[in-house]
């Protein structure tokens, strides 16, 4: 029916003809179909006459509307409801031009397996539903055609799909691209590095039961040809302090409980472990080592073949349990008070689990300071308190090393090393002529897509150190969002000259400046208490605070709070209002844990670095997130925005007014603002002449004269509408995407008459 309804409608030009023929039969949604509706061409259809409006009006009330750019009104409720029809449909993604807006829905929906891939591969995003896998093959397509680097942005609170999603595109892209037997060796460990890093960087916590306790930031690089060839991987700030500690209701590493459950009887006993989780100081104090939604054993099975698909060899497997082991055997050290207050063992048997360490050194690491004078050493005693924080730093640093030489191992075995193919066959030729022709390519170039996946936002009833770091990492990439979004779409409209009403939003970069400004932000402040000797502490970095940010629209202490929020703040608290939230932070550890605390004597033989005084933990990270910035900045951004349908975790429930929040503090509303008013694709006119100048005779094989002129002539020839696009002064703008994509038909027809000559010219290069 939708067939016939395009061909009958005919259109002012054969041109044109394809661009409602293209969109019409294919941006229909599947599920509509008997009553046949297209969200983007309602009025042709009215016009036609051909279809059953009631029916299809019918369709679009249930299951909503694919782009909330066609929205007919662009208020938060009408968005709402929109996404609340999709939801209960379990149409889970909806588009905001290119952006997609994605709900988890907290259950199997059977949309990611291969035939659905297939389905999506090579075909333009707006042809087919909304899906991750659309936005993950258009970046794909444009990085080839375009060849330039590109990224997906994954953002969205803690439990709301990001790692989901981010897996997914990974799958994806490992069985939409062309493959080899040697490539698809790559490919795997692409994938197998998935378990490895889940198993040691991911933890039950009381929002989500997979939640990402690193930032995550892989970049799949591709040869000219569009085969995965390689990938590396940066990770961010590993929450080191659930080795030692978790809240109640949450668990420590997925990997501590894998190894118990799942390593085999002969391991255990090697190890000196005990099937029982029970027995592990470090496994126990959320109260909740098994639960329903984890299948430990099964984990561990999948972790166990990973390891060994990204090359780990069985001595360095071993090492590395052997490890996990000693944690836990470090964590049920305990102590014993002397007479005097001191330290002393509570007993030799853990120690003497604890791989490749001399057990009288490490009891006395444990219990004493050795404090270097010039010629001699001195030995002074700890107490049990002092005598607990060195054993859990210890444990903490050995995690922590340990999960860091993991990402180098997965990143050495990802490593590119596939050689070059420098052979083109026919088919390749006739597939890739266009790039010959129009960019000279250079067959052994890689581009790259990288594909981000963080912690999200986050805030507990105790919020600490880590969460102030993690929210402070969604605070920058928030702002990253709006500053290639919001912020510079509206000032290159402005720079081009295109007319454009501007649309206000929120922007938090006072927010940012005040977590992380030179000299003046949170950040420095701790520092600064960090290093300052005598009697600084977690309260009087407070005080400082309070002194310095006092009157910050989005800083709040003890003293301020009723004021301004009416919520009253305990004393050790101060609370930062963030563009997703306000959140109380409890200054207690502070200090402790931005100090690098790992007892520097155990590795100082292995890296020298750690004789220097080491970086604070959040300047660290403050410098490590810039650098991402920077990384992402020269990249071009693709978004998926993610949302929690619910805090109970519950499938198909839709907490409206939690999604509300959300969707306010994402920026979608004006996000949609901004897309609605504005013109979904810009090219500089050099490039895009350069791609397409064979559509028009004019313009090929050479233009003599501007680009602009040369541009204006071509859109003239494929028959633009004048409200199509808009003439800057350096790109041209167009409104839709259909109108690019009813021009890349185009090309790709041209390209192979092209093909069929080249062939001819260039056979046996
Ligand atoms: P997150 O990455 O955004 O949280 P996850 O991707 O781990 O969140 O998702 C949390 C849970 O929601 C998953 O374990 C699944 O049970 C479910 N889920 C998410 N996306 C889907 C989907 N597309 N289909 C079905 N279930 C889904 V955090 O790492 O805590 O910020 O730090
Ligand atoms: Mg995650």
């Amino acid at each position: 029916m939708l067939l016939k309804c395009a061909a009958v409608l005919g259109s002012p030009s054969p041109f044109a003809h394809r661009v409602v023929f293209g969109w019409c039969v294919s941006s229909c949604e599947p599920w509509a179909s008997g009553q046949g509706f297209c969200a983007l061409c309602t009025n042709l259809y009215r016009l036609s006459g051909l279809l059953d409006m009631e029916g299809a009006l019918t369709a679009r009330d249930r299951v909503g509307i694919q782009d909330f750019v066609l929205l007919d009104e662009t208020t938060e409720a009408a968005f709402l409801s929109n996404l609340k029809k999709r939801f209960s449909n379990d149409l889970i993604y909806t588009y905001i031009g290119t952006l997609i807006v994605s709900v988890n829905p907290y259950k199997e929906i059977d949309m990611y397996n291969k035939k659905q891939m297939e389905i999506y591969m090579g075909v333009n995003f707006f042809e087919l539903p909304p899906h991750i896998f659309a936005l993950a093959d258009n970046a794909y397509h444009t990085m080839l055609t375009e060849f330039n680097n590109h990224f997906i942005l994954i953002s969205g609170e803690s439990g709301a799909g990001k790692t989901e999603a981010s897996k997914k595109i990974l799958q994806y892209y490992a069985v939409s691209c062309p493959s080899t037997t040697l490539l698809n060796t790559v490919r795997d460990k692409m994938l197998m590095s998935n378990p490895v890093l889940e198993a040691f960087g991911n933890a039950k916590t009381l929002k989500n039961d997979n939640s990402s306790r690193f930032g995550k930031y892989m970049d799949i690089q591709f040869d000219s040809q569009g085969d995965a060839v390689g990938g590396h991987i940066l990770n961010y700030l590993l929450e080191k302090s659930r080795v030692v500690h978790q809240n109640h209701g949450e668990r420590n590493f997925h990997i501590f409980y894998q190894l118990v459950e799942g390593g085999s009887d002969d391991l255990l006993r090697q190890l000196g472990l005990e099937r029982n989780c029970q027995q592990y100081n470090y496994l126990t104090q959320g109260e909740c080592a098994i639960v329903s939604s984890i299948n430990d054993r099964n984990d561990w099975k999948t972790v166990k073949n990973a390891l060994q698909v990204i090359d780990i060899d069985e001595d360095s497997i071993n090492y590395l349990f052997g490890i996990v082991a000693s944690v836990l055997h470090l964590g049920n050290v305990q102590f014993d008070s002397d007479s005097k207050g001191q330290a002393l063992l509570n007993n030799n048997h853990e120690l003497s689990w604890l791989l490749g360490v001399d057990a009288h050194t490490l009891q006395e690491g444990l219990t004493f300071r050795k404090i270097e004078a010039k010629t001699d050493q001195v030995l002074s005693p700890f107490t049990t308190d002092h005598a607990i924080y060195a054993r859990d730093a210890l444990a903490k640093a050995i995690y922590g090393k340990t999960f860091t030489w993991l990402v180098n191992r997965i990143n050495e075995s990802m490593e590119n090393k596939v050689r070059i193919r420098l052979m083109w066959n026919e088919k390749q030729i006739s597939h890739y002529s266009h790039h010959f022709i129009l960019y000279s390519k250079d067959p052994s170039r890689k581009t790259v897509i990288g594909l981000l996946d963080i912690y999200g936002f986050e805030v507990f009833y105790v919020n600490s150190f880590e969460q102030f770091c993690i929210n402070y990492c969604n605070e920058k990439l928030q702002q990253l969002f709006i500053q290639l979004t919001l912020k510079s779409e509206q000032e290159e409209y402005e720079a081009e000259d295109i007319e454009w009403e501007s649309v206000h939003f929120f922007n938090n970069k006072i927010i940012c400046d005040l977590v992380e400004e030179k000299h003046r932000g949170i950040i420095a402040i701790l520092d600064e208490e960090c290093l300052r000797p005598g009697d600084a502490t977690d309260l009087t970095f407070l005080e400082r605070l309070e002194e310095k940010m006092g009157n910050h629209p989005h800083f709040v202490t003890h003293k301020l709070a009723d004021k301004m929020t009416r919520k009253t703040l305990e004393r050790g608290d101060f609370r930062l209002l963030h563009y997703a939230g306000e959140v109380t932070y409890c200054v207690v550890g502070k200090k402790r844990k931005n100090k690098q605390s790992q007892p520097k004597t155990c590795f100082s033989s292995v890296d020298p670095d750690s004789r220097r005084r080491p970086e604070t933990v959040a300047t660290q990270f403050k410098s490590s997130l810039l650098k991402l910035t920077e990384i992402l900045m020269a990249k071009e951004a693709w978004y998926i925005r993610c949302l929690k349908s619910n805090e109970s975790k519950l499938p198909g429930q839709f907490d409206e007014a939690l999604i509300r929040h959300q969707v306010k503090y994402l920026g979608l509303m004006e996000h949609l603002r901004v897309r609605r008013a504005g013109f979904a694709y810009r090219r500089k006119y050099e490039v895009f002449l350069k791609r397409y100048k064979p559509l028009c005779p004019a313009t090929w094989p050479h233009w003599m004269g501007m680009p602009a002129d040369g541009v204006e002539v071509l859109v003239q020839h494929l028959g633009y509408m004048p409200d199509e696009y808009k003439m800057g002064r350096t790109k041209i703008f167009i409104r839709h995407p259909r109108t690019l994509y009813a021009t890349e038909d185009a090309f790709e027809k041209c390209k192979h008459e092209l093909a069929t000559r080249l062939q001819a010219k260039y056979k046996g290069y």
